[in-house]
């Protein structure tokens, strides 16, 4: 059996005196917020703690105070003593182009990770990399404080779907009832992740719901977001998966279709899919891809023929898919 890496982990941490942590391109609530609570806790220990991330921070963590601290760029080659690096499979996915000659240290929740950094810590039976850095702050020398355990509350509530998703784990609870005794507020964190909307959003919510239609044997769900309703509510960039999410709630739906309207007569159809319904091998027939219940493809034409025509042609793909393999003959 390998050695667990958080005590040379802890050790450089404790050696290094200046810092950068960065995660992967589009961040989330998990990577953004572990970030977060481990600058606070290598600052602490006297550290000089940089936050860098290649693309901006989403909304709505965009809105928390604290990410005002995260500088969206490039980490200087050999500008500090280590890098880390948190759920990032390779130093690629996390868009840094000159760290190659930095000492870095990768950790990670997610199986597939190419293991590249000089310590490595993966363990994919934790259900947020917040986890990881919880259990790390306990072999440091700092205190865990309430502004730091919010932090990683919020990343395991952001990563477990509100502790709903199947990485809902008694480990995540044990380590949440750990953050809450040290200070996380639950409330508090619930109302940043989820009571955090705009007026526009949730018109839009509803413009998108008002195209909804039923495809297949109403295992497919079908909405559309046009470019006209987001330049008439102000909206540019918005998120659109709590939307998604209602529409996969509907009962016996297996698959969500999104048209999102990106250029004229261009759609982007992103797949959302549960159960067996296999997202990305439905996406490939559009010459897409993605993962198992996540993924999407693009077609070209006028909206009203594509909403006619690719709901069939998904719901017999699934058909074809879900059929048992033929004997050979
Ligand atoms: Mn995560």
């Amino acid at each position: 059996m390998t050695p667990s890496p958080i005590e040379p982990i802890a050790e450089a941490l404790i050696k290094a005196r200046r810092l950068a942590i960065t995660s992967h391109l589009r961040p989330d609530g998990d990577s953004l917020c572990t970030s977060l609570a481990l600058a606070l806790a290598l600052e602490q220990m006297g550290k000089s703690v940089e936050i860098v991330n290649a693309d901006r921070t989403p909304y709505p963590f965009s809105t928390f105070p604290a990410c005002a601290r995260i500088r969206i760029g490039e980490i200087p080659s050999r500008g500090q003593d280590a890098v880390v690096l948190l759920e990032c499979a390779n130093v690629s996915r996390s868009g840094m182009t000159g760290i190659d000659g930095d000492f870095k240290i990768n950790i990670d929740h997610h199986y597939s990770n190419d293991q590249y950094a000089d310590l490595n810590w993966v363990d994919a039976e934790a259900s947020a990399v917040a986890e990881l850095i919880f259990e790390l702050c306990l072999r440091l020398p700092v205190s865990l404080t309430p502004e730091m355990a919010g932090h990683l509350y919020c990343a395991i509530a952001s990563d477990t779907g509100s502790f709903q998703f199947s990485n809902t784990t008694a480990r995540a609870f044990e380590v949440c009832r750990r953050l809450v005794q040290a200070g996380a507020e639950p409330l508090r964190v619930s109302e940043a992740l989820y009571h955090n909307n705009t007026f526009e959003k949730i018109l839009l919510l509803g413009r998108v719901l008002s195209t909804l239609t039923m495809a297949g044997d109403g295992d497919i769900a079908v909405i559309s977001m046009r470019r006209a309703t987001l330049r008439e509510l102000g909206l540019a960039e918005v998120d659109t998966e709590d939307i998604t999410t209602l529409a996969r709630s509907i009962r016996n739906v297996n698959v969500v279709l999104f048209f999102k309207e990106m250029d004229e007569e261009t759609f982007r159809v992103s797949i959302r899919s549960r159960g067996v319904a296999h997202a990305a091998h439905i996406a490939e027939r559009f010459q897409g891809g993605g993962h198992a219940h996540a993924a999407g493809f693009t077609v070209h034409g006028p909206y009203d023929r594509l909403i006619d025509e690719i709901p069939g042609r998904v719901a017999a793909i699934m058909r074809e898919l879900a059929a048992p393999p033929r004997p050979d003959r």
